[in-house]
């Protein structure tokens, strides 16, 4: 007797494998998904880093700069800038087909700094991006990870016409301990970038305890 429910034709079966991704059916190789925060001081790059790297539209959250904040936010050495990040930034990077990070810029004027409990909860580790030019307004953002435990690196976004220092005297004038990767980078570069969230990924996996 022929039953009721027929089988579905092979075409069709052959139509709905063509339609899953290589790691959806190779669970060695199904993705893994890791959170990476990009944090430092006001107006270093932050916002930068994200869209240059970002393969989804970057969400953001900029606001316009006006003349109130003047007296607070330094813009001598990015005279360009415009707008402030109020909340964070979002992007999302594949990296090799199996990395998925997601990266989540923080605010870098100090009275957002509230907000970096929530954002760091769950990341696998930190970029601290850091500007010769004022280079102690990252210690807030190192001391942070430092006591927290987070595994960071720091990249120097060398904005191009500054002098450029070797990372071992960034190394030195900020005391970062030797096992901290230092890089200089640039920011808008998406290969720089992506060596800079690599050296991060090698280093969370180097310190955090199988
Ligand atoms: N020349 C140059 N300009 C840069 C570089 N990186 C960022 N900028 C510029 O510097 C300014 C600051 O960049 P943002 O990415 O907004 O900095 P941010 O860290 O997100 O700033 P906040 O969120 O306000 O703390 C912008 O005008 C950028 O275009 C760089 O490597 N070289
Ligand atoms: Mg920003």
């Amino acid at each position: 007797m022929d039953s009721a429910v027929s089988d579905p034709a092979p075409a069709e079966l052959l139509e709905a494998e063509e339609e899953l991704q290589p790691w959806q059916t190779d669970r060695s190789r199904a993705p893994v998904a890791t959170k990476i925060v990009v944090a430092g001081g006001f107006g270093v790059g932050k916002t930068t880093l994200v869209t240059a790297v970002s393969e989804i539209t970057p969400l953001q959250t900029e606001a316009l700069m006006t003349q109130a904040s003047a007296g607070t936010d330094d813009l001598s050495a990015t005279p360009e800038k415009t707008t402030t990040t109020v909340a964070m930034d979002f992007g999302r990077i594949t990296l090799d087909d199996d990395l998925v990070l997601y990266l989540f810029g923080t605010p870098g004027q100090q009275r957002f700094w509230f907000m970096w409990d929530d954002l760091v909860r769950g990341a696998i580790g930190a970029v601290v991006l850091a500007d010769t030019r004022r280079l102690t307004d990252c210690f807030p953002a190192l001391d942070y990870f430092e006591s927290c435990g987070l595994p960071y690196v720091v990249a120097v976004n060398h904005f191009e016409g500054t002098e450029r220092y070797e990372a071992e005297d960034v190394r030195e004038a900020l005391t970062v301990p030797d096992r901290v990767p230092v890089l200089i980078m640039d920011a808008r570069q998406r290969i720089q970038v992506i060596e800079s969230l690599l050296a991060l990924v090698g280093h969370a996996l180097d310190a955090t305890p199988e």
